[in-house]
């Protein structure tokens, strides 16, 4: 080591000796970007709604929380729009409603397919007008969570704004009262507990592209899938919405 240079001179003043504890902190290492990984973390809360892999059907959670209270909640529907609005959770059954089995695919490689109701994005735009240069739509949750998504993609087929899966209204783990069921994303665009909807003429954050590898886009790659309700047999995907041939077909 050369003797002149900063460290050494560090060491040599006896510095580091007294700051041992606060060096071992510093070497440790840190989720990527700072934002904690609960995914092992057994101090969190049974109640809490968080990372869990459920037989079947794994939730995801990246921010646990105590789930929506109905009660306390509204959607505000924004941004550059001839209409804003603010609903009420009994308001959204007001839409025409609309019913399919599709797959949701999450990037730690598993799938799992489900009955999803809701109403279609077009709903939205028809009550809220937006505006010709509204071209992107920014969604926010009651988790910190956030979304965003070009508007043409929300209009595509099998897009669905979703309030009841298998027949049931969401549970609070899979997205209570309200969430987003686009087939042809991977999960983290699939985004849970909706509380705002903003029409902008500009792409907005989206979480999981900001904290971890993945693409702002979020379109389904050619890959190999493990599906939780096969026996987790790897199968081919081709790309875009994945279907395997046990998939009921609607
Ligand atoms: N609000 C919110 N939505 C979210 C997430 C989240 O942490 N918060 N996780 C996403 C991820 S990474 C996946 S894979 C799916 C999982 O949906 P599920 O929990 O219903 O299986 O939700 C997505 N939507
Ligand atoms: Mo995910």
């Amino acid at each position: 080591m050369k003797t002149d240079s900063p460290f050494w001179k560090f060491t040599r003043r006896g510095i580091l000796a007294g700051m041992g504890m606060a060096l071992l902190n510093i070497l440790k290492p840190k989720p990527a970007h700072g934002i904690p990984d609960y995914r092992n973390n057994k101090d969190i809360p049974k109640h809490y709604l968080q990372n869990r892999d459920k037989p079947g059907f794994y939730i995801r959670s990246a921010n646990p929380f105590m789930g929506v209270d109905i009660n306390n909640w509204g959607l505000a529907v924004t941004g550059k729009v001839d209409n804003p609005v603010g609903l009420g959770y009994e308001d959204l059954f007001g839409f025409k409603m609309t019913r399919q089995v599709s797959r949701l695919k999450c990037v730690e490689c598993w799938s799992a397919k489900a009955e999803w109701e809701g109403f279609q994005f077009q709903e939205l735009i028809d009550l809220v007008k937006p505006h010709p240069d509204a071209t992107y739509v920014y969604f926010q949750s009651a988790d910190s969570y956030y979304e965003s998504y070009p508007l043409f993609e929300l209009l595509k087929p099998r897009v669905l704004m979703v309030l009841r899966m298998n027949g049931r209204p969401l549970t609070p783990d899979h997205g209570y009262p309200l969430r987003l069921i686009a087939p042809f994303k991977y999960g983290y665009k699939n985004i849970k507990y909706i509380t705002s909807i903003k029409f902008t003429n500009e792409r907005n954050r989206n979480y999981w592209s900001n904290n971890g590898p993945y693409s702002v886009d979020g379109t389904i790659q050619p890959g190999i899938d493990h599906p939780l309700d096969f026996g987790k047999k790897p199968l081919p995907i081709y790309g875009g919405e994945v279907f395997h041939h046990y998939d009921k077909k609607l």
